[in-house]
């Protein structure tokens, strides 16, 4: 079946022939030139790598008249078996050559010449298996039978593995006549294109070994091709043309996209694709009355947007494009186009942790973990990100300064050594308590909601996540109670002090809070 470049080659390998032709005149058209030798034939064999390298099945080459004398066609046949070419067809006519179905009695090779480009091409050969098929075009110059035969045996006897015979009449009455005379005298191929009427048993019975469909591929791209710009150019729209068109994911699983999807996984340094946000956004904010009635918490509008939408905008602003969004209560509108989302379905009966540990398969590589309804200023993202340590905590040293009047829970956080205001560093820091129970006096900071972990902090944390789903405990876990399993485990829970410029929205009394933040 012909091919003319990689695609088209892929289609024909997955259609299920086992071969392919790679046509001169369809691999000229595709360039948008003639079937003259316009083409040079390193351009052709630039074609044919692309098609070698696309398919495993075997490929005979138009190799027109061998593109010169002997010398050339040895030098030809060299190159494409260095490119894992199964074969080259050749014909005994002159260069440059003019397509069989162009004109009438074109001038033919001398036979003796063409006999010696046979043997030339054979000795060159570097793959035992490459094949010679050489073309006798006696019948399409108005030679007749006689002539076909002479040149069909002189060529066979020369070491052509093949020999081809071309005919441009509509009825197969010159290949019938050659295959009887011929008597079995060697492998015999066919080019039906113009006697396509005879049916292709007749061929079998007769003895021919390969039939090659010479352009049809060809024929089918320019009809769909055309059809498909001239309907745009008049209707300058899509509408009716998509029916008509395959999906780009059928060009991307053509091209093997799948392949180096995989390959990147193994060979890119997951670093090089950013740090990634995992948002746990699916609790209501019941607080929050009858504003959470239709949507969560994060998709309340503050000025405008959804709150999400401004917490993905700073992380999109800080280098992270890769945000994957935890939903659960009215999950349908958490709808952002630029998210990934997973779901808590049991977001009513459980906790953080467990909303947490939906998105375990995301908590591969460096990631930050984010509460949902938080704001925050870019520059507590960059010293996050900025951070050393496997886990390290975002942690308000000013959590005093921040109005309590309504008694809200807080996640306080005890730490190795106070926030030190001034001139130098603070130094490294960790977490030596959390939770609820830490009473006030003893705590440091306050933590706002933001995480980073590392490739091994991402690991340590689902390593948690799976050991509280197996002792029970994850359904009604907070953060705060994993981050304290994890440091009771001996894991180093790193520090960054920031002072204020956060915020998170947990009543409607926020709200207003959010509009002077923004
Ligand atoms: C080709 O496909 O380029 C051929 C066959 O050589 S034909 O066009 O029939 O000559
Ligand atoms: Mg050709």
């Amino acid at each position: 079946m012909e091919a003319h470049d990689g695609l088209s080659a892929k289609i024909v390998e997955e259609s299920g022939f086992n071969g392919i032709w790679a046509s001169g005149l369809s691999m000229s058209a595709a360039m948008g030139v003639r079937d003259n030798n316009e083409a040079s034939w390193t351009q052709v064999l630039e074609v044919l790598e692309f098609m070698s390298d696309a398919t495993d099945i075997p490929i005979l080459v138009d190799g027109d008249t061998g593109y010169g004398n002997f010398n050339n066609m040895r030098r030809v046949v060299r190159k494409l078996c260095q490119r894992g070419i199964a074969g080259i067809c050749i014909e005994d006519k002159l260069f440059p050559k003019t397509n069989s179905f162009i004109g009438e009695n074109q001038p033919l090779a001398d036979m003796d010449e063409f006999c010696g480009k046979i043997k030339a091409g054979k000795d060159s050969q570097t793959d035992p298996d490459f094949s010679i098929v050489a073309r006798v075009e006696a019948f399409i110059s108005g030679w007749g039978l006689e002539e076909t035969l002479r040149r069909a045996h002189a060529y066979r006897e020369a070491g052509a593995d093949a020999v081809l015979i071309h005919s441009k009449i509509r009825s197969a009455d010159e290949i019938m006549a050659f295959m009887e005379a011929w008597n079995n005298a060697g492998p015999v191929v066919i080019v039906p294109t113009t006697y396509y009427a005879t049916p292709t048993e007749e061929f079998r019975r007769a003895g021919v070994s390969a039939v090659i469909w010479a352009n049809h591929n060809l024929r089918a791209s320019i009809r769909a091709m055309r059809e498909v710009s001239r309907q745009l150019q008049r209707d300058e729209s899509l509408v009716d043309v998509e029916k008509f068109v395959v999906s780009v994911r059928d060009v991307f699983e053509l091209a093997g996209n799948d392949e180096l999807a995989e390959a990147e996984r193994r060979y890119l340094p997951t670093t090089l694709s950013g740090p990634r946000a995992v948002i746990l956004a699916a609790s209501r904010g019941i607080e929050l009355g009858t504003l959470t009635e239709n949507r969560p918490k994060c998709m309340i509008d503050v000025r405008g947007q959804p709150l999400l939408q401004r917490l993905v905008a700073t992380f999109n602003e800080g280098g992270i494009r890769d945000i994957v969004v935890v939903r659960g209560y009215r999950k349908k509108m958490v709808n952002l186009p630029s998210i990934k989302t997973v779901d808590n379905d049991i977001h009513a009966t459980t906790g953080e942790a467990a909303t947490l540990a939906c998105a375990n398969e995301h908590l591969q590589a460096e990631c930050i973990v984010s509460y949902g309804d938080i704001l925050f200023r870019l520059h507590i993202l960059d010293q996050l990100l900025a951070a050393k340590g496997d886990i390290v905590l975002a942690v308000d040293a000013l959590w005093q300064e921040r109005g309590n009047d309504n008694g809200r829970a807080r996640d306080l956080i005890a730490c190795s050594s106070p926030f030190r205001s001034g001139y130098h560093d603070n130094g490294p820091v960790s977490m030596v308590g959390i939770g609820p129970t830490l009473p006030e006096d003893s705590a440091d900071g306050e933590w706002i909601g933001l995480m980073k972990l590392s490739a091994d902090g991402a690991e340590a944390v689902r390593a948690e996540l799976t050991s509280m789903s197996e002792d029970g405990s994850l359904g009604s876990a907070s953060l705060t109670a994993l981050m304290d399993r994890l440091r009771l485990r001996g894991q180093t829970i790193g520090v960054v002090y920031i002072t204020g410029r956060w915020m998170d929205v947990d009543e409607v009394a926020d709200l207003a809070e959010a509009q002077k933040f923004l």
